[in-house]
């Protein structure tokens, strides 16, 4: 295997100059609860961090996760030493489920996303929208992948594409099945050399099912079981980098109920892109385009060029992100305090000495 093979390509060379001879450069491939494995073009490693970066840590964010380049130490043809973390040129990540205000990565290093969606009761705009609005904030390349189209005719498919282009501007939409394997040379054919591509979407809508097929490999676990008695099921319980034969690494991912928003407002910007650009001819430079008068966006919407459920979904994911921002700048803020208050006890103690 060649670096390139496991995902190293121009993005990664321009943070990354590895130069130390009794050290190794590897690939995060799997995080486990109390170790990683890690890939270097020759071997596969068991390894733990050091101590320093453990301690070091401030929060999970700082430690390995999926995609991740490191600096190894290696011990035996089987176990390693993470010393370093290099910087990513992409973060995925979510709000943490049930903990606000804390992140949580799904991977690293990833050019694109395939956002999946079956078709049926799991396909859904608002939730697509969400998606497209993590991806673009992390400067991934978002793809929809519509899978199942085995379920459905021509037709149909078609007026979904449709539905999906009327809101959504400038995407791809690739539809498939992982049963006929139809639509997957067009697939396929965005998939290349050096790049890490991540597969997001619900439970049960096929994520683990295209990486078999392109792997040529019964390597993840599909579910084996009639989708009406598995809801709720996660299959795929771990997150893991795999390297095609044919080019490209993928993430499989287990399916995610939630996906809160975290960071700026860049990715849902861009997301309601037609938003935006309606927003420039608001009166108000600082129109939130609720009530205020002159704004364009409320006019666009009353004349029905703008979408009533693309513009509530964009208000919704709005309040989601400011709350999280200010739950960040809260935390941050107490954490200070804290910090402050923890300098004085020990200038105190010292004085009394
Ligand atoms: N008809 C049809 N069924 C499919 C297709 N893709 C996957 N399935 C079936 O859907 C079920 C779930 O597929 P998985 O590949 O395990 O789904 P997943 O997204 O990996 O699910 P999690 O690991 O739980 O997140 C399995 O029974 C598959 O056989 C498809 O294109 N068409
Ligand atoms: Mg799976
Ligand atoms: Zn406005």
């Amino acid at each position: 295997m060649t670096f390139e093979e496991l995902g190293y390509n121009k993005a990664v060379n321009a943070l990354i100059n590895f130069n130390e001879p009794d050290y190794e450069l590897g690939r995060v491939i799997i995080e486990h609860r109390d170790r990683y494995s890690v890939q270097t073009p020759n071997n596969t490693f068991q390894a733990e961090i050091t101590g320093g970066l453990r301690y070091t840590a401030e929060s999970k964010s700082d430690l390995p996760a999926v995609g991740d380049w490191v600096k190894l130490s290696v011990f035996d043809d089987k176990s390693a030493v993470i010393h370093e973390i290099f910087p990513r040129f992409s973060i995925l990540e979510r709000q943490a489920v049930g903990k606000f205000g804390e992140k949580q990565i799904i991977a690293t290093n990833v050019d694109v996303a395939f956002i999946m969606q079956a078709v049926g009761h799991d396909f859904n705009l608002n939730r697509l929208e969400r998606y497209l609005t993590v991806c673009t904030a992390s400067s991934i390349k978002p793809i929809i992948v519509l899978s199942k189209i085995d379920l459905i005719g021509r037709e149909e498919i078609n007026q979904l594409t449709k539905s999906i282009k009327a809101r959504i501007k400038d995407i791809l939409v690739y539809p498939i099945s992982n049963q006929t394997l139809s639509g997957y040379e067009k697939l396929k054919k965005t998939i290349i050399s050096g790049n890490t591509y991540c597969i997001l979407g619900s439970s049960g809508v096929g994520k683990s099912s295209l990486t078999n097929n392109l792997l040529q490999k019964q390597k993840m676990d599909v579910n084996s079981v009639s989708e009406s008695t598995s809801k709720g099921k996660h299959t795929t319980s771990h997150r893991e980098l795999i390297v095609l034969p044919e080019g490209g690494v993928l993430v499989d991912t287990p399916g995610m109920r939630e996906l809160g928003i975290t960071g700026g407002s860049e990715g849902i910007e861009h997301t309601f892109g037609k938003i935006s650009i309606l927003a420039k001819n608001c009166s108000f430079n600082d129109c939130k385009h609720m009530e205020e008068p002159g704004c364009a966006v409320l006019e666009a919407l009353e004349s029905g060029e703008l979408d009533q459920a693309s513009y509530e979904n964009y208000h919704k994911l709005k309040r989601e992100q400011a709350h999280f921002s200010s739950t960040i700048a809260e935390r941050r803020a107490k954490d200070k305090k804290q910090g402050k208050l923890y300098k004085r006890i020990q200038e105190e103690k010292r004085k009394r000495r």
